[in-house]
């Protein structure tokens, strides 16, 4: 195993947390979010998850099925689900690491996607993977096109599904490929987040426990560039309205995209 990913507190100065993420493409922050809100986005997803079967977001092919879990939910448009969505999407850690990685390649960012990744009993070690490879026209290593966080809203830990990462890969040259031992697992206890470059490779972790493992997922994405989630479509006109402005252009729910400059 890799050592850890370096983890911060959250009130750490920013700088010293940017260091070790373009160090080691992610690293943990503790205590990301107040348990008062953590709560609350599990007791808004909750009924959601209830609600839906395993491998519950698309008609998959064996490749999908394998790669999204057949023992994995996948709950997206969360500002819809819950207003607390703000919360994470514009906590001011992740943006400090945006805007330190991204602003040289853009005028701003967009949410590519909000995500919320339960992995049940069963669920195998997904396939390791890039998630900037949804934009896979540029070849790596590439610039920081994607900064992601996953909010543990369960504790993350060994045998429960924790995101395994390769420290240092958002660097490594293309095709070489993360060996078990180049590779550390994103063990944090509920409230804490992994924050992790889209050129790092990771995925996520087998659970072998009787209980969920719950990762709020939120990923800021170039402007330039195609979010994944249309949350026009997901989230939904009405809800978005009720959003902060800030998160409404987040969400691209902006009449064009100058008002997102600085
Ligand atoms: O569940 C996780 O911890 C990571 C999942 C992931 O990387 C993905 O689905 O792309």
């Amino acid at each position: 195993m890799a050592p850890p990913l370096e983890t911060f507190e959250s009130s750490a100065d920013p700088e010293h947390v940017i260091a070790a993420f373009e160090r080691d493409g992610g690293v943990i922050a503790k205590d990301f979010l107040p348990p008062s809100v953590i709560d609350t986005l599990v007791e808004d997803m909750t009924p959601h998850i209830d609600a839906v079967d395993w491998l519950n977001t698309g008609d998959f092919d064996e490749l999908g099925a394998e790669f999204f879990g057949r023992k994995t939910k996948r709950l997206h448009g969360l500002p819809g689900l819950s207003p607390a969505t703000s919360d994470v999407a514009l906590h001011p850690l992740f943006h400090a690491i945006s805007d330190a990685t991204q602003s040289p390649h853009c005028h701003g960012v967009k949410i590519s996607t909000t995500e919320l990744m339960v992995l049940g009993h069963g669920q195998q070690a997904q396939v390791l993977h890039r998630d900037g490879d949804s934009w896979g026209h540029f070849p790596t290593p590439r610039p920081e096109i994607l900064v992601s966080v996953n909010v543990a809203l369960t504790d993350f830990t060994q045998n429960n599904g924790a995101t395994v990462v390769a420290p240092g890969s958002h660097k490594w040259a293309p095709g070489r490929e993360a060996e078990a031992n180049e590779c550390t697992k994103a063990l944090m206890p509920r409230g804490s987040a992994l924050l992790y470059s889209g050129n790092v490779i990771h995925g996520g972790g087998a659970n072998n426990t009787d209980d969920i493992r719950i990762g709020f997922y939120c990923g800021l994405l170039l402007s330039w560039l195609r979010p994944i989630e249309n949350q026009l479509i997901t989230t939904g006109v009405a809800a978005l309205q009720a959003l902060p402005k800030r998160m409404q252009e987040l969400c691209g729910y902006s009449e064009a995209g100058w008002d997102v400059y600085p």
